[in-house]
């Protein structure tokens, strides 16, 4: 093949081979220029595949359906192949490489026939940033192109910052008949590659993100010395206008998107507090130069879940969205041409089209418009908070790692682990409620360590042995400090026990205010938890006592709590870091006293 945009070799030698099982009948490279993907807009709403909404109302955004059973990732279909199945470890699935070529290239073959093969150059984090790296996937899907050029820096630029380079990441998408049998994501990190067949839904096939950014780059990270984390990114700014920057990590569908665009409380914004968004879903972390942990967002647009997401609960995503935003699977208002969904407000559309495509009355029916998982995919560029770091090359210096699940049981608001290791220990026991971002059951309590669980590109085991290497090579006064939050409790009743959303400000003021020691704390078994009065209640309906309810630890609970990570540990044999093992004992004995 030959390209006027590069003439790397190892590129162009993929590109031939994949052609030859492929068969397109045209071949476009994506050059990022805005006549290429107006144009390719316009072909996507000709087809039918993409329905332009009101242009007054929402400029330059459209609405797609997948297929209905195509509307979450798949874990049981993700594969992680490694030559040796230990390295992909217990908690992945695993093929031979070998065996899932052969399968996956038996299903592409010809796939490509009377389609065209698109070409997408794309650079995860800033381009030619020292933390950045390259990533090309083809795919036969326009939505696939206009969702990747949104949620990545994509283009011509790409390839020159690649030059003549083998350091590349593979990606190959094949839409086929979208058959959920024979749908199949398939992570080989030993060969930085990337196969996704018979899906068209944006976990499975914008693989820059979950399949790049965290199954691979998690493997590339643990070779090279850095992280890849299901983490969002945030800066905290004071009145003096000092900003701090935390990473949390949560599963999918907890509201990191929620908590990195977060409006403080009133009492705090008249003060001067704010908050800026570097990131609401994947953070890559490296040492810096001074010592400290910087991360930068490898990604370039939010993915967010739509239903939930309002002027009261989320008003800079809600904003993020009014132009350039592709939606997935929500509900169609048909009387003016935009989109609506369950929590958007309270009054839905009466003259709708429902996420699977039929008819739909909001006002009566008793289904749903909108799918749980429909998302949208919105610039970040758009969102009013973004932080003026969000380019920087070099990233921004980490104060806080904060874990944290769903979870209406056990788990207190906040509390600080004793030290890194026992914040590894913390990430790693990990447990909350499933939702609808995966397929399965939703509301069971699982262990998902760090929130990586779907996403750790190797045997976890080596994950949690890699993060405490990292804390050994770091200062403790610039090791980055680790808590766990959860904001989901719930009473006998079913009613939250703290309000969430914009409130949770006061635990992230909690947060710095540890990480500066300006501020005590309990020490438990578990960890250090707030004293009740620390945590500023000014302008909330509810008393010292109500938030130490929530404060509470339960050492029978707890005792039961860590049966579920004894079974988990005991998965992973002689991969198991003996420091961990160490810290379960510890505070199985603090328990005991
Ligand atoms: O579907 S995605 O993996 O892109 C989003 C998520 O589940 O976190
Ligand atoms: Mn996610």
């Amino acid at each position: 093949m030959e390209s006027k945009l590069t003439k790397n070799p190892s590129l162009l030698a993929w590109l031939d081979e994949k052609v030859e099982l492929l068969k397109p009948s045209k071949i476009v490279w994506i050059d990022g220029s805005k006549e290429q993907i107006d144009a390719l807009k316009a072909e996507a709403v000709e087809t039918g595949e993409m329905i332009k909404l009101n242009e007054e109302l929402l400029p330059d955004c459209y609405l797609h359906r997948t297929a209905e059973n195509d509307v979450a990732r798949v874990e049981d279909r993700t594969l992680i192949c490694t030559t040796k199945e230990e390295d992909a470890g217990p908690t992945n699935h695993w093929m031979a490489p070998d065996k899932a070529y052969d399968m996956l290239y038996k299903i592409a073959a010809g796939s490509y026939e009377g389609r065209t093969m698109y070409i997408i150059p794309y650079s995860m984090g800033p381009v030619g940033s020292p933390l950045a790296k390259i990533g090309i996937e083809i795919t036969d899907s326009i939505y696939v192109v206009l969702n990747m050029n949104i949620m990545t820096r994509v283009g011509a630029k790409v390839l020159d910052v690649l030059g003549d380079s083998n350091d590349w990441v593979r990606g190959m998408h094949c839409k086929c008949n979208v058959d959920p049998e024979n749908r199949w994501i398939v992570q080989f990190p030993e060969d930085n590659t990337i196969i996704s067949v018979n899906s068209a839904y944006g976990g499975n096939v914008l693989l820059g993100k979950k399949c790049f950014a965290l199954r691979i780059a998690s493997y590339l990270g643990k070779n090279e010395g850095w992280q890849a984390e299901h983490m969002l990114i945030l800066g905290l700014q004071k009145p003096n206008g000092e900003i701090k920057y935390i990473c949390a990590a949560f599963p999918s569908a907890c509201g990191k998107t929620n908590l990195a665009m977060l409006i403080p409380p009133e009492g705090y914004r008249n003060k001067g507090y704010k908050i800026w968004t570097v990131g609401d879903d994947i953070a890559w972390i490296k040492k810096g130069p001074d010592g400290r942990l910087y991360a930068i967002n490898p990604e370039n647009g939010f993915f967010g879940v739509a239903p939930g997401t309002n002027m009261k609960s989320n008003p800079n995503a809600l904003k993020s969205t009014m132009k350039g935003t592709i939606f997935t699977n929500v509900a169609h208002n048909l009387d003016n041409n935009t989109v609506w969904w369950e929590g958007l407000d309270k009054n839905p559309p009466a003259n709708a089209v429902d996420w699977k495509g039929n008819p739909w009355n909001g006002q009566t029916s008793t289904e749903k418009g909108a799918h749980p998982n429909s998302r949208f995919t919105a610039p970040t560029a758009n969102c009013p908070c973004l932080s003026s770091e969000f380019d920087n090359p070099n990233g921004v210096p980490i104060s806080a790692f904060v874990f944290g699940g769903r979870r209406e049981k056990l788990t207190p608001l906040v509390y600080q682990s004793k030290s890194w290791n026992n914040g590894v220990f913390v990430g790693s026991i990990m447990g909350s409620e499933t939702t609808a971002a995966a397929t399965g059951a939703v509301g069971v309590v699982r262990r998902d360590p760090m929130a990586m669980l779907p996403f750790c590109g190797y045997n976890m085991g080596d994950y949690w042995k890699h993060w405490i290497e990292i804390g050994k090579t770091l200062d403790e006064d610039k090791a980055p400090k680790i808590f766990n939050v959860n904001w989901f409790r719930k009473d006998e009743d079913g009613n939250f026990l703290w309000p969430g959303f914009g409130d949770n400000f006061r635990v992230l003021d909690w947060i710095i205010d540890r990480c500066e020691g300006k501020v005590d704390a309990q020490e438990t078994a578990i960890g250090y938890i707030p004293y009740a009065k620390d945590i500023n209640l000014e302008g909330l309906d509810m008393t010292e006592e109500e938030v130490d309810k929530i404060l509470d630890v339960d050492k029978d609970a707890w005792e039961e709590e860590l049966k579920g990570v004894d079974e988990l540990y005991a998965k992973f044999g002689d991969r198991l870091p003996k420091e961990l093992a160490d810290e379960l004992a510890s505070v199985k004995a603090a328990l005991k006293d």
